[in-house]
């Protein structure tokens, strides 16, 4: 076997299942070619993609800006490590803390890491802002959440997949049902309590959207604690569910942002944790870090990724499309009540849930079904298909897509 290219999907297959770790269990498809919101196989088949890598390629598949800023920043400077200074980091914290409205960025590369910085960030400011004593800090995390796999973020999942077999467990944190503001104002009487971590939207629990209110009061009630809210708008975030952060939805600011996956457009990992100083102060030299964390190729990819999502109103075309999009699920669901049984989210981070067919069909087998038809999405949990396509979709493409899953479901 030729070890250099590989010509057919079996082949592709075989050799992930030989040599790489089986942690994935992936959709029979190999794919080999990306633009914009389309996706190629090996074969040459052309896919809609409707997954955007778990909402990493908000600006679609190698969008030519943000390759330009890549290909040209990575011939010139890629690491230096954060030993010395560089010529792009700076500009690009300050071009990311406008963005945002924030003081500070510490800037990572993947979501988890973004994630641990932030549980470190908000312990720091319980000792030494809070007065919390040595070792006693405690946050608050929410039932169902998703927020990265190391050692310390599985520590307060809620899912066996995620947990099990990785023990043991780190303490110092306290889980309470989502969507919940009761157990949040009796679990915030604590005073240990340094912060509550939250996902505005619970994209892995399927996309599910707490009520309104939920994300403005529980900043309510953090602030009468003085407690840090920190939100995990990895997944949501960057114009993924119609305003730039789901948070904006309810006119919160984060007291600890988590921003990752389309920081950078899905080209590198490029993660952040923003705060103003009187937190990120906390954190003095040689406490905090990363070999590639702020890296200048990141810097470069990052503020280009950014850029895009304002030059193209991707936010408003997530804003606009997503109602379309709800529009026509909800009259799928209408119509095959038995089979389509939800339809949630807000933007373009979209789920459905599907309920087996009498014969034992489940998501599973109808995400094959799309996949067949040209259209790619991702079962999970057994019954519920994320549709969260990348935000540069026009209205024409995205009621064509429509019409591959309302067709798809007609014939399931
Ligand atoms: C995988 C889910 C999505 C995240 C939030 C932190 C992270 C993630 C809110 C960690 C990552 C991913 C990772 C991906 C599957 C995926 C996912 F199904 F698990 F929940 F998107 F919906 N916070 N989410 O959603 O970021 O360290 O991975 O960069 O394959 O595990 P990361």
């Amino acid at each position: 076997m030729d070890t250099l290219t590989i010509s057919t999907s079996q082949e592709a297959m075989f050799l992930e299942d030989k040599y790489g770790a089986h942690n994935y269990h992936p959709l029979p498809v190999v794919l080999a070619k990306g633009e914009g919101i389309f996706l190629w196989d090996i074969e040459g088949k052309r896919y809609y993609d409707f997954l955007s890598a778990y909402s990493a390629v908000n600006q679609g598949h190698c969008h030519p800006k943000i390759i330009q800023a890549l290909t040209e920043q990575a011939q010139v400077l890629t690491l230096t490590s954060r030993a010395f200074y560089n010529n792009k980091l700076g500009i690009c914290e300050q071009y990311i803390c406008e963005y945002f409205g924030y003081d500070k960025v510490l800037m990572m590369n993947s979501g988890a890491e973004a994630v641990e910085t932030a549980i470190k960030m908000a312990r720091k400011w319980g000792y030494e802002q809070k007065g919390i004593p040595k070792h006693e800090a405690e946050i608050i995390v929410a039932e169902h959440n998703f927020h990265g796999r190391t050692t310390g973020i599985v520590s307060f999942s809620t899912d066996p997949d995620s947990t099990g077999g990785f023990g043991p467990y780190m303490p110092g944190y306290k889980v309470i049902p989502y969507n919940d503001l009761e157990a949040l104002e009796e679990a915030l009487q604590n005073p240990h309590v340094c912060g509550f971590l939250v996902e505005p939207i619970q994209g892995e629990a399927g996309v599910f959207v707490p009520d309104e209110g939920y994300l403005a009061t529980a900043k309510a009630l953090c602030e009468k604690h003085h407690v840090l809210l920190i939100a995990d708008e990895i997944q949501t975030g960057i114009g993924r569910t119609g305003k730039l952060l789901a948070s904006d939805y309810e006119e919160v600011k984060p007291d600890i942002l988590i921003l990752g996956k389309a920081l950078s457009g899905g080209v590198l990992p490029v993660s952040a944790a923003l705060a103003n100083d009187e937190i990120m102060l906390c954190i003095k030299p040689g406490q905090h870090g990363s070999t590639f964390g702020g890296n200048p190729l990141a810097c470069a990819v990052a503020m280009a990724a950014l850029a895009v999502i304002q030059e193209e109103s991707l936010t408003d075309n997530a804003f606009r499309l997503g109602h379309i999009f709800r529009a026509r699920m909800e009259a799928l669901h209408n119509q095959f009540p038995h089979l389509v049984t939800l339809v949630r989210g807000k933007g373009l981070l979209n789920a459905v849930v599907i309920k087996p067919t009498p014969d034992g069909k489940t998501a599973w087998d109808l995400c094959v079904a799309l996949k067949d038809n040209g259209l790619l999405a991702k079962p999970t949990h057994g019954d519920i298909i994320r549709f969260a396509p990348p935000l540069v979709i026009t209205e024409e493409q995205l009621i064509e897509c429509c019409l591959i899953i309302e067709k798809t479901i007609a014939e399931f």
